[in-house]
């Protein structure tokens, strides 16, 4: 349908994707003229950056809109994945590599007299969150779009996101803030049309049938910022819509009047500062009301916008789940759950029970860890004050639920007491996640194990209750697009010459890569995949001299472990290892020394700004290895780095170049990982615990190619036991990692007390089990060591081995299991 005029020159004024080098090069000039009003001869590469990522915005806004059309034409069911986190990374080279312009924009940039790799790495990444779980929302928003998967993301706009580490002289974590949008961000698109206005505070009344209004407090205006998903090889281009919240009238009048400015302008400041910053934690939940005021203004906006959308088909509401299904990523959504019940049954005037009937049909909660310093609860008096209608709610539903509770299972207070929403105590606490469970229709965890532990331990009350179809299982993935073809291209390229299927096929169906294990035998093919790891490490050796002027042998074993800094993921277990290693060395004489395999440890991650140990193991990994690379005794076996800053971008880096990485959680606390996929996936063997997917990973490419260790999940707790009733010390349990605390205690690495806390943590309840893991930890290495020096052939064999059976990991293969078993959703292409 056409609007009034001339439809020939409405259509004649359309156009489609760039894909050809004039057309390119011809919106490139055009952009630098009048977007960012420059002038060719001072254009430095962040001009040329910005005016090559409009021409790609504008490739990508072309493939939206026809998306989004054809979704709003064809109203198939939808999916919303609500996340608080989207750690994106870069944009512009995905875009290129999804888009298939990539070579053509090359060639663009060429003419115009650039780089188009040092435009690439011009981009600041977008760090809308901490770790894990926010960069699996990134994987699986591209995997949606790629398998044509209606979904959108909704999330937070968040002003600053995860802080800049700096190291301080004395080796601690310094942190400063994120700036990212200083330099305007081409990757959204305002809408500032589409707003809504979320209430805080005020006043809750209830009736009888359960319905109530809610009137009073303040209201805050949620503004909508879009940013385009391109799938890979397809036109399907899906949508994260951020919100930025702003005051609802610009500043307060009468104080203004009354000369008060900086009362006026005190209410528009609070509303802003409500998407300011990410908070930067993982795995751990502060109880900050900021916080909650967060959640319920990303909750309350997307809700609205959903059932707008909704509402747009005209369908009886009773048919809302079957066109929407609502994923939560973790427990921070869920107070969309009583926020439905709210728009149901107050605004819609839904009988309560046919409302609970839908909210129970569309949403889906997934869990991310079992660490119980990551459920989240928040006070009741805090939640009363905030969000006293929701209280209602929540209190209306509990009830209900505690009346069926009883039913089946008659006089069992403690069950009760353990189901309940809330949970009982000077103050109360509601339970999110005991929340999320019951308006759910489906609850998953990321791995086997994770999933097996959710149902035994943490929901273990609630399987028994609904019956265990409920819980299910959905092993995580990583998209194969940013971390294979994009982060390693030569391996890509080897990949898709090696097993004759196009590159566009392959990464789609990453099965397919198991055709290379034809070659495994092949001593053409192991020295032309040595040769993309060489390439790799030196790519690597190259950043690490520029960025922290050490020098690094190529040849040597790289050895990494880069991930959030946290007592569960043991990087002090890996530290006092490497420490080992270097005591052990510096024993031996010049001539022994020979056979040492040689390594590069490489350690990168940030730790949360008030997680004190955390700190601690960064300054300690720090000043480690400012002894051991000054050691001329060693200097040639062994170098120990702390690499700054970790991202996105780096990890894009870490990840080709590595032989082995290190996952090394305590059994039972990693959920999953997702960075143990995206190293195997790049032909690095795993160090690793039987822990999360490590052994899914293990299942797929043989436990012959994972170097495991340590106890298993089922045993720790009996250790934990024995911690506390039956201490043994750390000298008779391991004299190895007796000797090694003891040498930090002497001060052989300088501020002897400063690291006294961190040890004890050892010496004492040692809840993550080092003392008990300590010795096996060694023995894997030294198998490492010995394969890798004594049979390079046969290491070569794992790692390609290793790739080829890694197909189960790609998003895609996860995304799907969502959608057919948990949200019912089809593909839709766009032709
Ligand atoms: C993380 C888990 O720690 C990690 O094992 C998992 O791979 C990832 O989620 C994605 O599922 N959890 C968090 C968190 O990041 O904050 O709970």
């Amino acid at each position: 349908v056409w609007p009034l005029g001339d439809e020939a020159v409405w259509k004649s004024g359309l156009r489609g994707v760039h894909t050809e080098v004039p057309s390119i090069a011809k919106s490139i000039v055009n952009h630098v003229q009048t977007t960012l009003a420059r002038q060719a001869y001072n254009l430095d590469n962040a001009g040329a950056y910005g005016a090559v990522a409009h021409t790609v915005r504008d490739d990508l806004i072309i493939n939206w809109n026809d998306t989004q059309m054809h979704y709003t034409r064809k109203a198939p069911k939808r999916a919303y994945y609500l996340s608080l986190e989207f750690l994106m990374g870069r944009t512009l080279d995905n875009a290129l590599l999804n888009l298939g312009t990539k070579d053509a924009y090359k060639e663009s940039v060429a003419k115009l007299g650039f780089n188009v790799e040092d435009l690439i790495d011009s981009e600041r990444d977008a760090a809308l969150g901490n770790g894990g779980l926010g960069r699996l929302a990134a994987c699986y928003l591209d995997s949606s779009a790629s398998q044509e998967i209606p979904l959108w993301g909704y999330g937070l706009r968040y002003e600053y996101g995860m802080f800049q580490q700096l190291i301080a002289t004395d080796g601690s974590q310094l942190e400063a803030p994120d700036p990212w949008l200083t330099h305007a961000n081409p990757w959204e698109i305002p809408r500032l049309d589409v707003t809504y206005d979320v209430r805080f505070y005020g006043h809750a009344e209830r009736f009888d049938d359960k319905n109530g209004i809610w009137s009073g407090g303040q209201e805050v205006v949620a503004v909508a910022y879009d940013v385009p998903i391109p799938g890979y090889a397809t036109k399907n281009t899906n949508n994260i819509r951020l919100w930025k919240s702003a005051p609802k009238r610009g500043f307060d009048l009468n104080s203004f009047n009354a000369g008060d400015y900086e009362r006026a302008v005190e209410s528009s400041n609070s509303a802003e500062a409500l998407t300011k910053v990410l908070y930067p934690n993982d795995n751990h939940m502060v109880g900050k009301e900021l916080r909650l005021k967060q959640q319920y203004f990303w909750t309350a906006a997307s809700l609205a916008d959903i059932m707008r959308r909704f509402k747009n088909t005209d369908k009886p509401i009773k048919e809302f789940p079957d066109l929407v299904a609502i994923q939560l990523n973790d427990t921070h959504p869920t107070l969309a759950i009583p926020e439905l019940m709210r728009i149901l049954v107050d605004e819609e005037e839904v009988p309560w029970k046919d409302a609970w009937e839908i909210v129970t049909k569309t949403f889906g909660f997934t869990n991310h860890t079992v660490l119980p310093e990551a459920l989240e609860r928040w006070p009741v008096p805090l939640f009363q004050h905030l969000l006293p209608r929701h209280l209602q709610i929540i209190y209306d539903i509990d009830f209900e639920f505690l009346q069926a509770v009883e039913k089946k299972f008659p006089g069992d207070r403690e069950k009760l007491a353990r189901m309940s929403l809330i949970q009982e105590g000077m103050p109360q606490y509601i339970r999110m996640a005991n929340l999320a469970v019951l308006g759910s229709k489906k609850v998953n965890g990321v791995a086997e194990l994770h999933s097996q532990l959710v149902r035994t331990t943490i929901l273990k009350d609630f399987v028994e209750f609904y019956g265990s179809s409920k819980f299910g299982n959905v092993t995580n993935g990583v998209t194969p697009r940013r971390w294979l073809d994009q982060c390693n291209p030569d391996l890509s390229n080897l990949i898709t010459e090696t097993i004759g299927v196009p590159k566009t096929t392959w990464l789609k169906d990453l099965y397919l890569i198991k055709g290379i294990l034809d070659k495994v035998d092949d001593e053409t093919f192991q020295k032309k995949f040595a040769a993309v790891k060489r390439k790799n490490k030196e790519r690597l050796a190259a950043y690490i001299h520029s960025t922290l002027g050490v020098t690094v042998d190529a040849s040597a074993m790289f050895d990494i472990q880069v991930k959030r800094i946290h007592e569960y993921k043991r990087q002090t277990l890996n530290l006092l290892g490497v420490i080992h290693r270097y005591l052990s060395i510096k024993a031996l004489t010049p001539e022994e020394r020979k056979k040492v395999n040689k390594r590069v440890v490489i350690f990168a991650g940030k730790a949360a700004p008030g997680y004190y140990i955390a700190k601690l193991t960064i300054r300690l990994i720090v000043n480690v290895a400012r002894v051991i690379n000054a050691d001329p005794d060693t200097a040639e076996y062994l170098t120990l780095l702390f690499l700054p800053d970790y991202s996105v971008s780096l990890a894009e880096l870490l990840v080709p170049a590595s032989d082995i990485s290190q996952h090394i959680s305590t059994a039972g606390t990693e959920a999953s990982g997702t960075s143990n996929m995206k190293f195997t996936l790049n032909g690095g063997l795993l160090v690793g615990t039987v822990d999360g997917a490590n052994i899914e990973i293990a299942e797929e490419v043989g436990e012959e190619n994972v170097f495991f260790f340590g106890h298993l999940a089922a045993t720790v707790e009996d250790i934990r036991y024995q911690h506390a009733y039956h201490p043994v010390p750390v000298e008779q349990k391991s004299p190895a990692l007796a000797r090694i605390l003891n040498e930090v205690s002497s001060g052989r690495f300088g501020d002897a007390h400063v690291y006294e806390p961190l040890l004890n943590t050892i010496r004492q309840s040692d809840y993550y089990l080092l003392t008990d893991d300590f010795d096996s930890y060694l023995e894997a290495q030294k198998m490492v060591d010995d394969i890798y020096s004594k049979d390079p052939i046969g290491w070569i064999k794992r790692s390609i081995t290793s790739v080829a059976c890694m197909g189960k990991f790609s998003s895609d293969r996860a995304i799907m299991e969502y959608a057919e078993e948990y949200w019912n959703i089809e593909r839709v292409k766009l032709e």
